[in-house]
């Protein structure tokens, strides 16, 4: 339902919150999929506004724009169990992470596929902990950075670190990172260490790359990370850290559905690093967009 302002006459539409997947009663109960937002900033560097982004993707994501359809044709209304909103905790950043990742632990235990919108990096290697004791999981990162630090400035948990604390994770069996066009001596002295166990993608050859995973076990169960840095900036400008020269809104969606239609698993995905502070919020749609096309995996397989 729309209304409209006397004094301009522009529409404005009342919004459908998170393009109208978002399922409510006891269609909640029976969703495949969930989504939890964390808005949690505090291992940044740099700009931190991406832990107002949550809510900012939810309304942003506005149904009475968008249908609930996928681009491979899945009607993915209410496939979507809403479980809000996370601040970070009281006593610092360890015990977030416990947090995190026990909602997460609680979403696989009932079998629900975890969509989570971030918040910073940081908050990854704690959602993916929750894995464990589940099989072997393929990390595919899209990123501009490596995030390969093994601390950044004393700090393990920063969000430059991601890659390498996933790194000592014994069921993270391996690391894709898709996009990367920062790597430092350090970084790249300890991806060449982890030998065959992280493929790196630079951005100058996934441009160019039909098929990112093509490496990947034909059954993987794959945890998708999305830094919205990995884009270019013209198609996501609004990121704590934006890098020049990055990759398409087409590659990242493409990259998506990659993974639904062979038999490799989506088994978890997050998208981190938006802020809301564009214009025309295309940032926070993009990151919406690419949620929806991960719920869309999940609910084809059944
Ligand atoms: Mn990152």
């Amino acid at each position: 339902m729309g209304v409209c302002c006397e004094h301009t006459g522009v529409h404005e539409p009342a919004g459908i919150a998170f393009g109208g997947l978002l399922a409510s009663g006891a269609d909640a109960e029976r969703a495949p999929a969930s989504l939890l937002g964390v808005m949690d900033a505090t291992q940044s560097t740099y700009r931190d506004r991406c832990a107002e982004a949550p809510p900012a993707i939810r309304a942003a994501y506005d149904g009475a724009c968008y249908n609930t359809v996928s681009e491979t044709g899945v009607d993915c209304a209410g496939g979507v169990a809403d479980l809000g909103d996370l601040d970070p905790e009281a006593g610092g950043f360890r015990e977030s992470a416990a947090r995190y990742s026990a909602v997460v632990e609680a979403e696989l235990a009932r079998g629900r596929t975890p969509f989570i919108l971030g918040g910073d990096h940081a908050i990854t290697p704690a959602l993916v902990a929750a894995y464990a004791g589940r099989g072997p999981v393929h990390v595919v990162q899209w990123d501009a950075h490596p995030d390969m630090y093994p601390d950044f400035e004393g700090n393990r948990d920063s969000h430059a670190c991601v890659a390498a604390r996933l790194l000592e994770m014994p069921h993270v069996a391996t690391i894709t990172q898709i996009g990367i066009r920062t790597e430092t001596a350090v970084q790249r002295g300890i991806r060449e260490s982890a030998g065959g166990r992280v493929t790196q993608i630079p951005a100058w050859e996934a441009e160019r790359c039909p098929a990112f995973l093509s490496h990947l076990p034909d059954a993987a169960a794959v945890y998708l990370t999305v830094d919205m840095d990995g884009f270019d900036p013209a198609f996501a400008p609004a990121v704590a850290h934006p890098v020049p020269a990055g990759l398409s809104a087409r590659a990242g969606l493409e990259l998506v559905k990659e993974i639904g239609a062979t038999g490799r698993r989506l088994v978890g995905m997050d998208v981190v690093e938006a802020c809301p502070d564009d214009r025309d919020n295309r940032t926070l749609i993009l990151a919406a967009r690419l949620v929806h096309e991960g719920v869309a995996t999940v609910l084809a397989r059944r």
